[in-house]
C-alpha cells in the first residue's frame, strides 16, 4: 500500500493533517444520514450507563460495535475520501489498514475536560522508540451528531504536537477547539495531543469516533469478536477485510494457517497457506541459493 494515488480532494487535507496533526473535512455526509445514524443509536445512548474511570470520565457515555447498531455506520466508516486520506497516512507502515474502533460518545452537561493524551500510546512501542520517530499508527475520525463548539466540549487539539512526542502535556493556551457541524469530520493523528473538552452548556455533545490503525497492531476494540463470522458474512468483502477478515503479510492474523475471510464463505479443505511479503520471499530465495552454492 506504499504508493497510493492522492486525489484532488484529499491533497489539501493530507497537507493539513501532516502539518498541524489534524484537519477538518467539511460537509462530506448529508445531514439526513447523520440524523439516521444518531437516531438508530438513540436507544443505546439512553440504555448505556455512564463511563467509569479517570480516562473515560464520569458524565460521559460510550459504546462501541456501531456496525451492529446501525446500517448507516458503514457509510461513515467506508467514506471514500476518509479512507483515501487514512491510507495515505498509514500506508508507508503497513500492507493494509484496519478498523481500530468505533465508539459513540456523549459528553454530558457539566462534564470536565478529559486528560490530554495521544491515542497511539495504547501501543507501548510508540513510547519505546526515540521521540522523533515519524511512524504513525492510527488516524482518528470524529463525526459530530450535534454541533460541536468550544463551550460544549468540542475535541481540544494541540497543533504541531505530533512533532513534540517527548512532551506528555503542552501548555493549555496552545490548544485549539473547533466549531464542527454534523456532516463534517475532524481527522487527527494518533500522535496528536488531544482530549474531549469540558461541556459548560445545558445540552449533551454527541458524536462518534471511528479510528483506523496499521493492520498489524492489536485493535483497541477486538473487531473480530464484535463482528463474529455470523455478522461479518453479511458485510461487503471490503468491510469484512477492514474489520480483520484478512491476513496481514507475513501470515499474521490467520485461522488454521489460512486467511480468516475463509470463515465467511465455503470452507476450504487446504492446509496452511503462506501469505508472504517481498522481504520474506527475498530472504527465503537468498537462503535457498546460498544452500545450493
Ligand atoms: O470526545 C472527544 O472529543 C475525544 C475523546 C477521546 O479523545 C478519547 O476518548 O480517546
Ligand atoms: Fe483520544
Amino acid at each position: 500500500m506504499k504508493h497510493r494515488r492522492i486525489g484532488h480532494a484529499a491533497g489539501p487535507h493530507l497537507d493539513a493533517l501532516k502539518n498541524q496533526g489534524f484537519c477538518l473535512v467539511e460537509n462530506i455526509i448529508p445531514a439526513a444520514m447523520v440524523e439516521g445514524l444518531a437516531s438508530d443509536l438513540g436507544d443505546s445512548f439512553a440504555a448505556t450507563p455512564v463511563s467509569d474511570g479517570p480516562f473515560y470520565g464520569a458524565d460521559t457515555v460510550r459504546f462501541g460495535g456501531l456496525l451492529n447498531r446501525s446500517p448507516f455506520a458503514a457509510l461513515f466508516i467506508q467514506h471514500p475520501l476518509i479512507l483515501e486520506i487514512v491510507e495515505n497516512i498509514l500506508g508507508p507502515w503497513c500492507d493494509n489498514i484496519q478498523l481500530n474502533l468505533t465508539q459513540a460518545i456523549e459528553i454530558r452537561p457539566g462534564a470536565e475536560q478529559q486528560v490530554p493524551h495521544r491515542d497511539q500510546d495504547m501501543w507501548p512501542v510508540s513510547r519505546m522508540l526515540p521521540s522523533d520517530h515519524e511512524a504513525e499508527y492510527l488516524v482518528n475520525v470524529m463525526w459530530p451528531f450535534t454541533p460541536y463548539a468550544p463551550e460544549n466540549g468540542s475535541t481540544m487539539l494541540w497543533p504541531g504536537s505530533h512533532r513534540r512526542r517527548a512532551e506528555d502535556l503542552i501548555d493549555p493556551d496552545e490548544a485549539v477547539s473547533l466549531e464542527i457541524d454534523p456532516g463534517s469530520a475532524l481527522l487527527f493523528l494518533g500522535s496528536t495531543l488531544h482530549c474531549g473538552g469540558a461541556n459548560g452548556t445545558m445540552a449533551a455533545r454527541r458524536g462518534m469516533i471511528v479510528s483506523y490503525s496499521l493492520g498489524w497492531l492489536k485493535p483497541y476494540e477486538i473487531q473480530s469478536l464484535v463482528y463474529p463470522p455470523e455478522k461479518a458474512r453479511h458485510f461487503s468483502p471490503d468491510l469484512a477485510r477492514l474489520v480483520g477478515y484478512q491476513v496481514h503479510r507475513p501470515n499474521l492474523g490467520n485461522v488454521e494457517g489460512r486467511c480468516p475471510s475463509e470463515l465467511l464463505g465455503e470452507r476450504q479443505h487446504s492446509g496452511a497457506v503462506d501469505a508472504l511479503g517481498d522481504e520474506q520471499i527475498a530472504l527465503i530465495e537468498a537462503f535457498r541459493s546460498q544452500a545450493r552454492s
